[in-house]
């Protein structure tokens, strides 16, 4: 896949970490000429990079415009695979429909799809999930494991243990997951994450992994509907923080633990996943489609399924339900 030169630039100046890089330089690495490279120049500055050119020394890049563009994210990549095809669009109406396009059309492993704005971002049972233009983190990512469609729901699990590895690196704050798929901060909901898949009867063919996150939120940007069940990242540390750094960080661990899973199995991310969880060991009340149960979840099973041990002492397992942690 040919790199866009935006991309190469971006990663250059920022490894370059306030040294300035001469355009003749840029222009000999990147085999194109001096012209052309003050034009991409132009082009970043008008997306809001910000550059001081010295003379005789060339380009120090002296700031980041606060956005999700593709070529900030690429610079901060650490992976084989992951994130090396972004489609990235201001507004979309939902990174998941859009990445189930991508998937049907041949996107390959790893392939992202992310906005500023979505216009009908959703949770699970078409519930709204709500974001404020540019200040969270709206993304879908196209995983293609080898795997049988019983085996994906395990990518869930997978999924909330790389974003709270993520957010920990990035903000030093750890969250807790709550079965199956928030992430909660101080008993308040972070990051929301919505898995589906395309699936012959014997192999899926693409997991949709949708991840929402409330990055720079502040508690405004919240209306009531969510305002005192919802918490954000900035509001957390009192700190700005960078969005697409974060999300290279989500497609390292991502990358990294759907790797793992499929080479040593369920084990370990299991351990990872119980270890983070707030809701093994706690008193929950599940309520399903059909019943409300209340016990102790006493673990999952290596099919990610949350067992409760209700108080006559039975166990009951459940596939899919809500879940409140009880007093
Ligand atoms: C989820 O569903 O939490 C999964 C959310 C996944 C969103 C991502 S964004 C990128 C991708 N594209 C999409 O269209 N979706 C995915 P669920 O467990 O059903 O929770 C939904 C509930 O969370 C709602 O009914 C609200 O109560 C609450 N909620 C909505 N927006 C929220 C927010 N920003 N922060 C915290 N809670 C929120």
């Amino acid at each position: 896949m040919n790199v866009p030169i935006n991309y190469e630039l971006v990663k250059r100046l920022s490894a370059a970490n306030g040294k300035p890089i001469s355009g003749q330089q840029l222009a000999d690495d990147l085999n194109i000429s001096r012209t052309a490279i003050w034009k991409h120049m132009k082009q970043l500055e008008d997306e809001g990079y910000k550059f001081e050119s010295i003379r005789k020394k060339g380009y120090i890049m002296i700031s980041t415009p606060d956005t999700l563009d593709p070529a900030k994210i690429t610079a901060a990549l650490e992976t084989e695979e992951f994130g090396k095809k972004i489609i990235y669009e201001k507004t979309l109406t939902s990174t998941q429909t859009i990445a189930h396009q991508q998937a049907q059309e041949g996107a390959p492993n790893g392939t992202v799809v992310i906005c500023e704005e979505q216009t009908e971002g959703r949770g699970r049972l078409m519930r709204p999930w709500k974001s404020q233009t540019g200040k969270g983190i709206s993304m879908s990512i196209i995983l293609r494991p080898d795997v049988p469609p019983y085996q994906a729901p395990q990518f869930t699990l997978v999924g909330a243990v790389a974003v709270t590895c993520a957010i920990r690196d990035v903000t030093g704050v750890r969250p807790d997951i709550k079965w199956p798929n928030d992430l909660l901060i101080k008993g308040l909901k972070c990051t929301g994450i919505l898995t589906e898949m395309q699936a012959d009867p014997d192999r899926v063919n693409a997991i949709i992994m949708g991840i929402g996150i409330n990055v720079n939120h502040e508690y405004e940007d919240f209306d009531d509907e969510i305002a005192n069940l919802a918490t954000s990242l900035k509001m957390t540390t009192g700190k700005q923080i960078d969005r697409a750094e974060l999300v290279a960080k989500i497609l390292y661990y991502l990358e990294k633990l759907s790797n793992q899973y499929i080479e040593e199995g369920f084990e370990n991310i299991k351990g990872l996943w119980e270890e983070y969880s707030c809701t093994i060991g706690s008193r929950i009340k599940a309520t399903t489609i059909r019943n409300v149960f209340v016990g102790k979840a006493i673990g999952i099973t290596n099919d990610g399924i949350l067992q409760l041990q209700l108080d006559d002492g039975s166990i009951e397992n459940i596939y899919s339900a809500d879940i409140e942690l009880q007093k």
